[in-house]
């Protein structure tokens, strides 16, 4: 399919929200054996129970290397209880560097007359040489391009412009947040000024309102994605993570955003308005506690190959872990539990902000031994629509 040279917004698409209809979530077969421990076999089989927990709802493609592939589709279509009830998992060829979906895949857009393209963000493996995770990247800043020739979806791609689909958040309605701590991150686009970053933005996501948080979660391996901080659960609404303990060092960064959310004025280019989101909604806040803090045990560090230039694992680097990188699909809430005391409070809020969703929590620790979780590993492709839908002219 065609790469275009156009962009999203002139073309009328958008990144829509992620309850918005999908057709499919893709995922990656975990194989990297510096990031995943013993081979990668703990963090397959929690793979496995998530696409298994996303597929009661909707499609799953997973993609995995040609040497693991037989194992993967055999592994991830196994079933050990006859009540399990998910449609068939597709696994397709595709050569990556490691399984982070969610920042190597495409972000999908599209447009009132119902078609889907995608965008293929440059991925630097979240800093390049300059603080990234490993090196080279080479292969997962093909994933996007793939996986859009195998939808044939058409193509935008923003060569040299670096982002990762877990550092954006969008309502579907016109507005993104993001942080601070990522996007202006000197191991992104340096030469770029905020400013510029946001016409970026603009341009690609179809969006007109930026709501800049200052960090992440402490300690996230991707400079503050907010993927693992802050998210949308409807237009208007926001769920944060949250601590009131003032020794948690993430204390700081929950009242930074707390302000920001509380506060938000104007970010329109054509004049100042007092406003908060793009719709002129003053948003609404919801808490979510921070589970642990969590740690890696020895055992579990030294089941990870060291390799130079590789994240090293160390017991006593406290783990980003956190109930908001969940994945909202098709009727569903697919979240991360850590067999924490705050498990159960994180399940009720997520009942609670999603009183029309199936909420489903499956393990997540071995997914954040590896630096991330489910929103992470994961990327919601919408569904297309062969009718024109009635659309509006917001975006
Ligand atoms: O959380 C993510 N979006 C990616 C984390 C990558 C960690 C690699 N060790």
């Amino acid at each position: 399919m065609a790469t275009l040279t156009s962009t999203p917004q002139t073309d009328g698409f958008y990144m829509p929200a992620e309850w918005a209809p999908h057709a499919q979530t893709w995922m990656i077969w975990p194989e990297r054996p510096d990031n995943w421990r013993l081979n990668g076999k703990p963090a397959q089989a929690a793979f496995t129970t998530v696409a298994q927990a996303i597929a009661r709802f909707e499609a799953v493609t997973v993609g995995a290397s040609a040497a693991a592939l037989e194992s993967a589709r055999a592994q991830l279509n196994q079933s050990d209880n006859h009540r399990d009830n998910f449609t068939h998992i597709r696994v397709v060829e595709i050569t990556t560097d490691d399984a982070w979906a969610r920042d190597t895949g495409p972000t999908f857009v599209i447009n009132h007359g119902g078609q889907v393209r995608g965008v293929d963000w440059t991925f630097n493996a979240w800093g390049g040489l300059d603080g990234g995770l490993y090196a080279p990247w080479a292969n997962d800043d093909q994933v996007a391009a793939r996986i859009l020739q195998i939808e044939r979806c058409e193509r935008y791609r923003t060569e040299g412009f670096i982002l990762e689909g877990g550092s954006i958040h969008v309502d579907g309605e016109g507005t993104v947040i993001t942080t601070e701590e990522c996007l202006l991150n000197k191991n992104r686009n340096p030469q770029m000024s905020r400013e510029a970053i946001e016409d970026k933005l603009r341009a690609y996501l179809g969006i007109r309102k930026i709501i800049w948080l200052p960090n992440g979660l402490f300690n996230d391996e991707t400079n503050g994605h907010i993927d693992n901080f802050c998210c949308f659960i409807r237009p208007g609404e926001v769920l944060l993570a949250w601590t009131d303990d003032p020794q948690d060092p993430n204390f700081e960064r929950c009242q930074a955003a707390l302000q920001v959310l509380e506060n938000v004025h104007d970010g329109w280019r054509d004049g100042p308005r007092d406003e908060n989101d793009a719709n002129d909604r003053k948003l609404i806040i919801h808490k979510m506690p921070i589970p642990g803090p969590l740690y890696a045990s020895a055992a579990e560090c030294a089941g990870v190959q060291t390799v130079a230039g590789t994240q090293p694992r160390d017991p006593g680097v406290r783990l980003a872990g956190s109930y908001i990188n969940f994945l909202i699909v098709n009727g569903g809430i697919i979240a991360a539990k850590f067999d924490d005391p705050k498990d159960a409070e994180a399940e009720a809020i997520l009942k609670r902000v999603f009183p029309q969703h199936e909420v489903v929590m499956v393990p997540g620790r071995e997914i954040l031994l590896g630096g991330g979780n489910i929103h992470c590993i994961t990327q919601q492709q919408p569904a297309a629509s062969l009718f024109k839908t009635a659309g509006t002219d917001q975006i």
